[in-house]
């Protein structure tokens, strides 16, 4: 495909500024010499620990790029706890992920949030990474992909096709995710094409063909090179196996 696949480390609520740090370094030495145009590698740490990965990136020791796990929908203001796309961009952050599966079901994140917080990456100039996938009783009713091209409606309305373009998406069935039941390929394929069969419905051909379509759930270097072999998985949302620098660079350098 001409897409370029794309490797995204989900830290969650995991590592301090310290630990943060260790993890980066690690990495930049597994990650020396890695060809940065074969798969693009980005982390998303906690907002506190995303400085030190500008550092770590803008003194060369990290081929990699960065972003956050959450963006407010607002642009500045009033919005206690919050973190604004602008914050983001002055970091040197080039994604952010909406609507994981956690942000959905902790905090109350709907197709309208998760829109809002699509539109207010892009006005910021970041990437987002909109997260979409079932829940188990979803699945168990054979009803997985109606519901998460739902979610994916949601989150993409009012986006240009300009927008559309850049956007990535997120296959995460919650079922599969921290759980160590990876969804098979053939499952995962079956959501990533219909994702990618929307877009290109709404789009065209232009959009459906350049948007990068990930799977996530519960990734490691064993399962990765088989999810990557489908036609329309394009790279992997990384939680537990992004903590292990070794483990993700393998992840990132599964091609060679
Ligand atoms: C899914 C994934 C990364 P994990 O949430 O976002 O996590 O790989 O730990 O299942």
């Amino acid at each position: 495909t001409p897409r370029t696949p794309l490797m995204a480390g989900n830290w969650k609520m995991n590592l301090d500024w310290k630990q943060g740090l260790a993890l980066v370094e690690e990495l930049g030495d597994q990650l020396k010499g890695f060809d940065t145009d074969k798969v693009e590698t980005v982390v998303l740490p906690p907002f506190v620990d995303i400085r030190t990965v500008q550092v770590a990136v803008d003194a060369g020791k990290l081929p990699i790029a960065y972003g956050a796990q959450d963006i407010s929908a607002h642009e500045s203001g009033a919005f206690t706890g919050e973190v604004s796309g602008a914050m983001l961009k002055a970091l040197g952050a080039t994604y952010v992920a909406v609507g994981h599966s956690e942000r959905r079901q902790y905090h109350g994140e709907d197709e309208q949030v998760t829109g809002a917080k699509v539109k207010a990456a892009f006005a910021a100039g970041l990437t987002p990474i909109l997260c979409v996938g079932e829940p188990l009783e979803e699945r168990k009713a054979g009803n997985h992909v109606p519901y998460t091209l739902a979610q994916l409606t949601g989150g993409i309305e009012g986006l240009t096709a300009e927008q559309a373009e850049k956007i990535v998406i997120a296959y995460e069935p919650v079922w599969a995710i921290g759980t160590g039941e990876v969804a098979g390929a053939d499952d995962a394929q079956e959501v990533c094409h219909a994702l990618r069969e929307a877009l290109r419905e709404q789009y065209g051909d232009v959009v459906a063909d350049a948007v990068r379509v990930l799977y996530g759930g519960s990734v490691k270097s064993s399962n990765v090179v088989e999810l990557m072999g489908k036609a329309d998985v394009d790279g992997a949302l990384v939680g537990g196996a992004s903590l292990k620098a070794e483990e993700f660079a393998k992840i990132a350098g599964y091609q060679g």
